[in-house]
């Protein structure tokens, strides 16, 4: 009997309980910039700010917010700065990869003691809004889990910042929360890294796609999907696989210089309207499918409620598991080195990841691949 999602996620340990993604925190060059283009694009609310004018003396944070989603962007205001030099070596790119929790301290010392490495103690934070408590571990790459408690905490963001009032507000394009955050990892480091979530974190491996499911003339790759156990803390890994091609992994990993997160997928209830409104803004995503794949599409998935010329004009894709179906669509990558992109996607039952998009989907990356002379 095959098991629902449901059921799998039941064998997760519940040492770390977590209520879902706090924050996505990016370190780049330029956050007035970045901020601008998160609010411009996709639709992003101006939420907080911390920098010198609020008394933080050698960097510059903007937070942002849509549905549940919170992205800060950071930058230094020095050369000889831990975040400078993160941006000299990935350029633009995901930090931290924040966790919601009630007890910060706690998740701390469960993830450690089974092996994390330590990147903040336990830190109270405080301002005339309340206590919030953070803590941090690494995980693939430079790339950080901080923990993030706030139940004494009812300022607009965390002790530091100041509410962020602008006159300047695009509109919302309809995203509502994280579905999942995406890592690549290097050449054989995919089973470490996932006995890593089970281990220190109490994940389960909930899907498995190895380089032989995905078509192997095709951007080779291997992908697990890590859960925690209520569902809402989702992350695929990703490792490159030996093909005719160079693996869209590989060219990750040369351009980031390391491991990081590939993607962030992102929810919305109307992918058509969403979708439609984030190119009007200039959001570019990856090109359309050929006409066969929709011409196939009624076969491969059933009865779907879009129509389907739409979705075909939109270049979404459709897949179809025992629980529902999916829509998903893909940008390019946000920055000049081919790493960062997002996923805009709705689930109406489904609850994997578009397995059956990989064909048309990984010839669509191999495009651009193509285009970049990385191929
Ligand atoms: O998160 C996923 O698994 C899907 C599909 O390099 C995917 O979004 C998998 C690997 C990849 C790009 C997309
Ligand atoms: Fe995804």
């Amino acid at each position: 009997m095959k098991q629902t999602f449901a059921e799998k996620i039941a064998l997760a340990q519940d040492f770390l309980p977590i209520n879902g993604t706090d924050y996505i925190e990016f370190y780049v060059g330029n956050a007035k910039q970045a901020a601008h283009f998160y609010k411009t694009a996709f639709g992003f609310q101006s939420e907080a700010y911390a920098g010198p004018e609020t008394g933080v003396r050698d960097r510059a944070s903007y937070v942002l917010r849509q549905g549940k989603i919170r992205l800060v962007l950071t930058t230094a205001l020095r050369s000889d700065h831990l975040i400078s030099e993160h941006v000299k070596k990935h350029g633009d790119g995901v930090k931290i990869l924040a966790l919601w929790v009630d007890d910060a301290t706690k998740a701390f010392e469960e993830t450690t003691k089974r092996g994390a490495q330590v990147y903040q103690e336990p830190q109270v934070l405080s301002d005339e809004y309340g206590e919030a408590v953070t803590s941090g571990i690494y995980t693939y790459g430079e790339t950080v889990h901080l923990f993030v408690e706030r139940k004494n905490y009812n300022g607009v963001f965390l002790p530091g910042y100041q509410a962020w009032e602008s006159d300047y507000q695009p509109e919302e394009v309809g995203l509502l929360y994280i579905d999942h955050c995406v890592g690549n990892v290097g050449w054989n480091k995919m089973n470490e890294t996932v006995e890593w979530y089970q281990q220190v974190m109490g994940f389960v491996n909930v899907l498995s796609f190895d380089d032989k499911q995905i078509n192997t003339e095709y951007s080779a790759l291997m992908s697990k999907v890590m859960s925690n156990g209520n569902g809402y803390v989702k992350f695929p890994i990703n490792e490159p696989a030996e093909g005719q091609k160079k693996s869209q992994i590989e060219e990750y990993l040369e351009f980031y210089e390391g491991e990081g997160v590939q993607h962030a997928a992102l929810a919305t209830k109307d992918i058509v309207k969403t979708v439609k409104e984030l190119k009007a803004r200039g959001v570019e995503f990856l090109g359309a499918p050929p006409e066969a794949y929709y011409d196939m599409l009624p076969d491969r998935v059933g009865q779907i409620d879009e129509e389907i010329k739409i979705i075909q004009d939109l270049g979404i894709l459709v897949d179809r598991d025992d629980e529902g179906y999916l829509l998903q669509i893909f940008t390019k990558p946000v920055e000049d080195r081919p790493t960062l992109f997002f996923e805009i996607i709705q689930r109406k039952g489904a609850q994997s990841f578009g397995a059956g998009n990989f064909k048309a989907l990984f010839e669509a990356i191999e495009r651009e691949q193509a285009k970049r002379g990385n191929l």
